[in-house]
């Protein structure tokens, strides 16, 4: 196995999330590499695009979220081996960067702006998304994005539906995905349960 260290801002969630969440739950070791918003200004120049997440294996660098989530998913057997399933997996993941893309854009604006914008994604763009993925869900059987098992694709939905419903989003109703799409949230619950991801938050000391 190769020396891992995945680097991401300090918190549960968002787009470095999946990667740690899969890792751990294949019991694949790697350094945690864990970067506070203080000392991001001094890191960022030292990556290749400017962002987080990273993943250095064997002291090289691989940028961008969904490489890192498919090369992890193949280390912790949670990516098809099916090239299909593997397209399906990939179709998800990009999807909910979409969505990300759209969330983050808002995410430093002044509070009356991001109120705003943010009151426009949750009229259309979040929605859209939301009943986009669940049907998407229910073409593949309704239990897993992809394989029919479970892959890296239904811990970035399990990542994207998690911070809808935490009200980490200022102006973005809570309920949202509980109103327009109560499959996707019987998803989040199944990928929830899963004796992985309950042990790895478990044991992170973190209330889902
Ligand atoms: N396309 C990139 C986007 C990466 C990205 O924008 N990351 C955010 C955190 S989720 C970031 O590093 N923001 C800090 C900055 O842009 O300075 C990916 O999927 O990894």
């Amino acid at each position: 196995m190769p020396k891992l260290k995945l680097t991401y801002f300090d918190f549960h969630g968002g787009r470095g999330e999946p990667a740690r969440l899969a890792l751990a739950m294949g019991g694949i070791p790697f350094e945690d590499d864990r970067v506070t918003f203080a000392d991001w200004p001094r890191r960022k120049p030292e990556t290749p695009f400017g962002a987080l997440p990273l993943l250095e294996v064997d002291g090289k660098i691989l940028a961008q979220s969904n490489a890192i989530n498919r090369y992890v998913g193949k280390l912790a057997n949670l990516y098809p081996t099916d090239p299909w399933q593997a397209a399906l997996c990939d179709e998800t993941m990009e999807a909910v960067e979409d969505i990300i893309n759209k969330i983050a854009a808002t995410m430093f604006l002044p509070d009356e702006q991001k109120k705003s914008e943010r009151k426009v994604l949750a009229d259309g763009p979040i929605p859209f998304y939301l009943t986009a993925l669940e049907r998407r869900l229910e073409q593949h059987g309704g239990r897993y994005f992809a394989g029919d098992r479970l892959s890296v694709a239904d811990l970035k939905v399990f990542m994207l539906l998690r911070q809808l419903r935490s009200g980490v989003l200022d102006h973005v109703p809570t309920d949202l995905p509980d109103r327009l799409a109560s499959k996707l949230v019987e998803h989040y619950q199944r990928i929830k349960a899963e004796p992985g991801v309950a042990a790895y938050y478990a044991k992170c000391g973190v209330t889902l």
